[in-house]
């Protein structure tokens, strides 16, 4: 399996319980290697933007106030099928489906403050990595 790149943000509700550090061990205990990392407070603008795709779904105004609402640490994953790798080690959207050994099932607090995103697929991956970091600002 090739190595391949994903893209995670570890959420509000991670940052605010001062979790950055167990989180992003988790990612690397599962294979996982951070090759570039930065904090940030998301505008609205951003948030709306990265979340476009569920512009439709009830839920948008409140995720986007959601990842608004205190710092994210946006990540570029570097690792063998870095996309399934990182889904698999997030667990399911909900915490009360997520399996045990897995960050949202360890930290999560609901279905929408639930600790991580991770791309869903390699052209969504690359499209993520580009809206937050600069080729130069990546280090594998
Ligand atoms: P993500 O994109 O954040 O990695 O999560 P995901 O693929 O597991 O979930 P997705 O369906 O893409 O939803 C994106 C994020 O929206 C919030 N959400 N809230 N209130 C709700 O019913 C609801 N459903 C989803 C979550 O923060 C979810 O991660
Ligand atoms: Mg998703």
């Amino acid at each position: 399996m090739a190595v391949s790149r994903t893209f995670s943000i570890i959420k509000p509700d991670a940052t605010r319980r001062n979790l950055t550090g167990a989180v992003t061990k988790m990612l690397e205990e599962a294979g996982l290697r951070v090759v570039a990392s930065k904090r940030l407070l998301l505008t609205e603008e951003q948030a709306g933007g990265f979340y476009e795709v569920h512009k439709e779904r009830p839920f948008y105004g409140e995720l986007v106030e959601f990842m608004t609402s205190g710092p994210v640490v946006v990540q570029v994953l570097e690792g063998e099928d870095a996309v399934k790798r990182n889904r698999d080690v997030m667990g399911a959207t909900n915490p009360a489906d997520a399996d045990e050994g897995t960050i949202r099932k360890a930290f999560a607090e609901s279905i929408e403050a639930n600790t991580v995103h991770g791309s869903d697929s390699d052209e969504n991956a690359a499209t993520e990595i580009a809206f937050f970091f600069n080729d130069d600002e990546i280090v594998g």
